[in-house]
Formats: C-alpha cells, structure tokens, sequence
C-alpha cells in the first residue's frame, strides 16, 4: 500500500513537473511572436536584385532598393555600358526570362500617364527614372534615384515595384516619344523580386 502511494505520488509530480515546463515554454513563444510582429512596424525594407545581360550586351549589375518612412531609394551599380547617356526604367513585368528584355513589357505605368520625363505635369509613368551618363566604360557606374512615389510590397497597385522590372537601355530616353522615349534595345534586365 505505502509502496504505491510513494510510485503515484512520483508519477504525480513527474506529470506536474511537464506540465510547467510545457508552460513556460508557451510563455517563451508568445515573447518572440510579439518580437517578429513588432519588426516591420519600423517601415524598412531592403531588397537587393541581380541585372543580367540582355540583346547580346555583357552589362551586368546590381540594383538596391531600401525604403524608410516612406521613401524609396534606388541604387543602381551597372558596368559594361558604353561611354555616355543610358536610360534606365522600371517596367511593368519582373520576367527577364527572353533573350531581348522584352518579357518585361512596357514601361510601368499604373496611373495611366503618357511617358515623360520623372515629375513633368504633362505627366509621366511611375517607372519613368531618366537617364545617366557613363564616363569612364570601364568604370561601374552608380545610379542613385529616390522618391516617395514608390513602395516595396505595401499592395498599393500605384505605388508597389514588388513584381515589376528594372531595364537599362543601350539609348538615351528623349522623354517625348511614346509610349518609351525610343531608348533602343534592352541591354539589362533585372526582376523586382524577393
Ligand atoms: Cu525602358
Ligand atoms: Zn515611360
């Protein structure tokens, strides 16, 4: 009899022993669910993209895009353009996947505006970024842009480059010729992808 008392009062407090672990360790889920909610109530986000060549160019780089407290900054490192001015554009497709560029589609215009130069008020598309100039072929160049117009992965469809795609032009965007600039051949394409 007091053998068995002694083995149910041990199972007892086995099972107590479990169930506070198990207790605490629920406790310790909720503290980091409440940690992985607060993160992106900070309003940053980074996304960092690969361009590869396109129309048998070798021009290669790499696109930043950080976005804090609303604004978008953009952060092109391009290299094996030719000496001189390119045009740059976001286009309304992330797929780089035809040997052209062309798979990207037409510029990104989701408020229908006529193309144009980036804050004309005859208007102008939300992937309107303009041109750059390279100095040295040689040399990568940097392409800095940054705007409030934009938003990586907030939904709005007037503001979100998420799925969109970044095309770098073998021309210069004359920013009157519709409905592109006449920027000729699509040397580099990369997809607004995380
Ligand atoms: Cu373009
Ligand atoms: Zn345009």
């Amino acid at each position: 009899m007091k053998k068995s008392i002694v083995a149910s009062l041990l199972i007892f407090s086995i099972l107590a022993c479990k169930k506070e672990v198990k207790k605490s360790e629920s406790k310790s889920t909720e503290i980091s669910k409440t940690e992985k909610i607060q993160e992106p109530t900070k309003n940053s986000v980074f996304l960092s993209i690969q361009l590869s060549p396109k129309s048998g160019s070798s021009v290669s780089g790499t696109t930043e895009f950080t976005e804090n407290d609303g604004v978008v900054q953009m952060t092109a490192k391009i290299k094996g353009l030719s000496e001189g001015s390119h045009a740059i554009h976001i286009h309304d497709k992330g797929d780089c996947s035809s040997t052209d560029g062309k798979s990207s589609g037409g510029h990104w215009n989701p408020t229908a505006q006529p193309h144009g130069k980036w804050g004309a008020k005859t208007g102008y598309h939300k992937g309107d970024v303009g041109n750059f100039i390279v100095e040295n072929a040689g040399n990568e160049t940097t392409v800095e842009f940054s705007t409030d117009e934009w938003c990586i992965g907030c939904g709005d469809d007037t503001k979100d480059i998420l799925g969109k795609g970044v095309i770098v032009h073998q021309g210069v965007d004359d920013f009157t010729s519709q409905p592109s600039g006449a920027a000729g051949s699509r040397v580099s394409c990369g997809g607004i992808i995380q």
